[in-house]
């Protein structure tokens, strides 16, 4: 009796690990998971970029990679993404480049006023710059994308028409962009992207200088109905992964995201300059806001006030020991 048990529950087992391994699908979906972490929210575009991603790992795995996006810094924050990635608290980061300038000098020379026209030119001249040069500031990193934004322009709660009038006018801006502003007179006040809802909300600040799809993406245009059309400066992105998390990869899944790193930069760029016109005329319509542009005469003003900019960065980047004047030239050439 005990014996027969004893063979049945044997022959139990048996069929049910035949059965386990004759069913198991060729790919085991989902056998790596990754996280990856954000600091805005979910509907702004470095985190539209990151669903994009995450789909497109997903799908050309075939599901062997699956991805789990913390957007609007619920995993990790603006300021502590980048030793957080290296620490292994998230396995994929993105952050802004401009909100530690000196952290990251040779990619932050993208922000200088070189006249990147659109994210989608900003975005790969970046990458280029990138890989051409292998910044020491990535080294505990592997870079899985880069992009822009589009160049910045003020976006106020009074109209500015002039140099007078954005004389001492304090507006939200990071890194590049803030020494833009203090170059015509402006008053930067640095904080992340997230933080300016408040500080409009509050009158902390007047208004921010960056890319105009926040007028939409923030409901910035309740807040600040006039934006004048400067069109320089742009925020740069980077997004990377654990370095050994990287190495844990399989070399196809490994392979896949290398060849997403470009695709991906073009994409982010080109969805970006695409919602740049959609919150202009969103703007418009819906909280009729002035988009001021300047006369010929009155640009000449503005753009001559930022001539030292480029020419500060290149002495302090040479004292660095950093090859200055050709990072400078091969961004305006990568822009070409
Ligand atoms: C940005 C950052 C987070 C979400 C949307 C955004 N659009 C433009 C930026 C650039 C930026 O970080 C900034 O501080 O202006």
């Amino acid at each position: 009796m005990v014996k027969r048990s004893i063979f049945s529950a044997t022959l139990f087992l048996f069929a049910t690990v035949t059965c386990l391994l004759i069913f198991q699908p060729p790919v085991m979906a989902g056998k790596i998971k990754l996280n990856y972490a954000n600091f805005p929210p979910a509907p702004t575009f470095p985190c539209v970029q990151m669903e994009r991603w995450k789909v497109e790992v997903e799908k050309r795995t075939n599901g062997q990679v699956m991805i789990n996006t913390f957007p609007g810094g619920t995993l990790l924050g603006a300021k502590g993404m980048m030793d957080g990635v290296i620490a292994g608290q998230a396995d994929i980061g993105n952050i802004c480049m401009a909100y530690q300038p000196g952290r990251f000098i040779v990619t932050n020379a993208t922000s200088l006023p070189l006249g990147i026209p659109d994210a989608k030119t900003g975005s790969l001249a970046l990458l280029k710059l990138y890989e051409k040069y292998q910044p020491e500031a990535f080294k505990d990193v592997v870079v899985l994308t880069m992009f822009t934004t589009a160049p910045g322009n003020v976006m106020s709660k009074v109209p500015v028409r002039t140099l007078d009038d954005i004389k001492g006018l304090s507006l939200r801006a990071s890194g590049g962009a803030a020494q833009i502003l203090k170059a015509w007179g402006a008053n930067p006040v640095g904080m992340p992207m997230p933080a300016t809802v408040e500080a409009l909300q509050k009158g902390t600040v007047k208004g921010l200088f960056s890319s105009l799809e926040v007028m939409k993406d923030f409901k910035f245009a309740e807040y600040c109905k006039y934006v004048t059309m400067t069109e320089t400066g742009i925020y740069p992105f980077a997004v990377f992964m654990n370095k050994q998390k990287w190495n844990s990869l399989p070399a196809d899944v490994q392979k896949i995201m290398m060849d997403l790193k470009e695709e991906q930069a073009l994409w982010t760029g080109t969805y970006m300059d695409e919602q740049i016109l959609k919150a202009i005329a969103w703007s418009k319509e819906s909280n009729n806001v002035e988009f001021i542009s300047f006369s010929a005469e009155e640009k000449t003003k503005w753009d001559s006030k930022l001539e030292f900019i480029t020419e500060n960065w290149i002495n302090s980047a040479n004292e660095k020991g950093l090859p200055a004047e050709e990072i400078i030239k091969d961004i305006k050439e990568f822009i070409q």
